[in-house]
């Protein structure tokens, strides 16, 4: 049976790819499994209906044979934990792609969600401009890290995995503070994500939805 996603009916950043139905698209075109989407409304998503399947209101959500989840890093190993590809085999292999998926989402994602608060929801509060170069600060110091972890191999560990879709998606936030370009190699990194086919595929479908029709 396909599983179905949920994604937002029509995505506030336009088809830009960032919100998170994209990991979980590109989750699944990686490993070449075909898929449906259910499109829900902000109002739908605080509906009982999609509460009993994401107790947050949010999406993305995943069902499939009678199972749903939530919580995007939960989806995406549950699809690299039940095909190939996304996994190494070898244990320890393994257990270093799935170290890199928590890294992405709770080491490295957390200050750059951060910049997004600082500018967008809160950058009209009178302390926003002295908050700025704080939360920015917080970035430079992950991306410093990384970099030099990444130094100048392809993916985080040998083979592309998991941790390498999460932590490209992650970055990806990134693109237009411009951040990106202070480290080369994160660039270089970012864009080879976002060369794979599964990737293009996977944004190709979200921009079909959600990009504005002249
Ligand atoms: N930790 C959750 C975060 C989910 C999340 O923030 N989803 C956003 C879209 S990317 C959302 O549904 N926002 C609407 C809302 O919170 O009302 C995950 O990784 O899946």
């Amino acid at each position: 049976m396909r599983p179905t996603i949920t994604a937002f009916e029509c995505s506030p950043d336009g088809g830009k790819g960032l919100a998170r139905d994209t990991r979980i698209r590109w989750a699944l075109e990686e490993v070449t499994q075909p898929y449906d989407v259910r499109f829900v409304s902000f109002a739908a998503m605080k509906e009982p209906a999609h509460l009993a399947l994401h107790p947050f209101g949010q999406i993305p959500t995943y069902e499939e044979d009678g199972m749903a989840i939530f919580e995007t890093g939960a989806i995406v190993l549950h699809i690299a934990e039940t095909r190939a590809g996304l996994l190494p085999v070898d244990p320890d292999a393994r257990a270093r792609a799935i170290t890199w998926m928590f890294a992405a989402l709770n080491t490295v994602e957390p200050p750059i969600l951060d910049l997004t608060v600082a500018r967008i929801i809160e950058g009209d509060r009178p302390w926003a401009a002295e908050r700025l170069p704080l939360v920015l600060d917080r970035i430079r110091a992950r991306l410093a890290q990384l970099s030099v972890r990444l130094g100048e191999a392809e993916w985080l560990d040998d083979v592309f995995s998991a941790g390498d879709l999460l932590m490209v998606s992650v970055l990806l936030r990134l693109r237009m503070s411009g951040l990106l370009d202070e480290y080369p190699n994160l660039g270089a990194y970012v864009a080879r994500g976002e060369a794979r086919p599964a990737y293009r595929r996977a944004f190709e479908a979200q921009r079909a939805v959600n990009a504005p029709t002249s």
